[in-house]
């Protein structure tokens, strides 16, 4: 029998398949919310499609989040769901909004009206940090630099007042750039990764990238999604920092990726002024002390790591033969519920199951 049952909102993006998995691994019974799409996007979820129940519902709207809620009967809810590329907040403020700051007051309202027993885990972010002075940590107070980071500080403290004024049991994890095989093409990291495999077997010729300078604390996803569950089975419910404590520069992550199939990224890569952002968060790094301390967190993959799991990744999806490092790194220090071959769910796919 199961021990506990989880919805999850957000299951077909980076953060929700791992999340399930993991879930899955532990015996929960797992629920996720989907919204309707012209065509079917569940690929990252398609290898345990069979071991968990998609409902249909939408961050915009309150009653389906509501009957969400009835049908999954969750003990904890973890809302991943957001509209969450910063470029397109820009070019989508008012979308943004809607999605990743109201979706999140939709979603804590519907928990205190259903059963506000449930546990809540906000997927905060540190761009809520902004241009705050590194490294950062849960007293750095938020500087926000675009509309996706001013929409997750209006969630995050709706989370903050419904932990305070509705007793629920309601977290934040601030987290830091966490990445892997299933993170979004157009994200930086993967951008680059899955760029080099193309220029490897000849699509691609060159790199287009914006502003190179700046610094990120990048992390291996699947070790993040275990920390939104360990906040939740804290005795009282609080806010966490979780990032590696360790900064690159974009460019660092250029060189990295293209030594690593020993090309020279100068070679490849040219500037384009579409890339550059209206504003910047330049400088992001985290003080995880509290995390590790609290919830026993430390992570095993360091950024090299990353970046030779995420190119063998993309270079086997290209049809090439991986370098072999990122493989190998997996197998030896993650092993248990996450495994080399469900990381490659990451391509374009049809589902079986369907939602109304
Ligand atoms: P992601 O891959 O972009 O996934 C976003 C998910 O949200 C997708 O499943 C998407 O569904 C869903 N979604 C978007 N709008 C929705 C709506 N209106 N109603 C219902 N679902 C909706 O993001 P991620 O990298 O997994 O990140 C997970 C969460 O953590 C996000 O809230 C993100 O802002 C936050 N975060 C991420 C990082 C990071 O480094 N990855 C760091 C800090 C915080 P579709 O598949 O239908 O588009
Ligand atoms: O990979 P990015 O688009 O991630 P960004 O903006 O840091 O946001 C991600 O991490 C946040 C946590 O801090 C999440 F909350 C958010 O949802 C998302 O997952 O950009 C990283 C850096 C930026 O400084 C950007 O300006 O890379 C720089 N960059 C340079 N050239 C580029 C490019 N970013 C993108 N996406 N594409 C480029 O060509």
């Amino acid at each position: 029998m199961a021990n506990k049952r989880t919805l999850i909102t957000g299951i077909t993006g980076q953060d929700g398949s791992y999340l399930a998995e993991f879930l899955l691994s532990k015996d929960y019974e797992v629920f996720g919310l989907v919204r309707r799409t012209s065509t079917v996007n569940y690929e990252r979820i398609k290898h345990i499609e069979d071991k968990i129940t998609l409902i249909s519902g939408d961050l915009l709207d309150q009653n389906s989040l509501i009957n969400a809620i009835k049908e999954s009967n969750p003990d904890e809810v973890y809302n991943l769901a957001s509209q969450s590329f910063i470029p397109t907040s820009w070019k989508q403020p008012v979308f943004t909004g809607e999605a990743t700051a109201l979706g999140v007051a939709r979603v804590l309202d519907a928990i205190r009206t259903v059963n506000p027993k449930i546990k809540f885990y906000q997927a905060s972010s540190s761009e809520m940090f902004g241009a705050a002075p590194p490294p950062q940590n849960e007293k750095t107070p938020f500087r926000p630099r675009s509309p996706y980071a001013a929409a997750k500080v209006y969630a995050y403290w709706m989370t903050a007042n419904y932990r305070e004024g509705y007793q629920i049991f309601a977290c934040n994890g601030i987290l830091f750039n966490h990445e892997s095989p299933r993170r979004g093409q157009t994200f930086v990291t993967r951008k680059i990764t899955r760029a080099l495999a193309d220029i490897l077997v000849g699509k691609q010729k060159k790199l287009y990238l914006g502003n190179l300078e700046a610094k990120r604390d990048w992390g291996y996803a699947p070790e993040y999604v275990e920390t939104m569950w360990l906040m939740l089975q804290q005795d009282e419910p609080d806010d966490y920092v979780v990032g590696t404590g360790e900064v690159h520069a974009v460019k660092e992550f250029l060189e990295e990726t293209f030594s690593y199939a020993n090309l020279d990224w100068r070679e490849y890569v040219e500037i384009d002024p579409r890339y550059f952002r209206p504003t910047e968060a330049e400088y992001l790094l985290a003080d995880p002390a509290k995390a590790r301390e609290k919830l026993g967190w430390e992570p095993k993959i360091t950024f090299r790591e990353l970046i030779k799991i995420m190119t063998d990744a993309d270079m086997e999806a290209a049809g090439l033969k991986p370098v072999g490092e990122g493989k190998a790194i997996l197998e030896k220090k993650f092993g248990g519920w996450h495994q080399w071959q469900a990381n490659m769910s990451m391509g374009n796919g049809r589902s079986g199951q369907e939602t109304g």
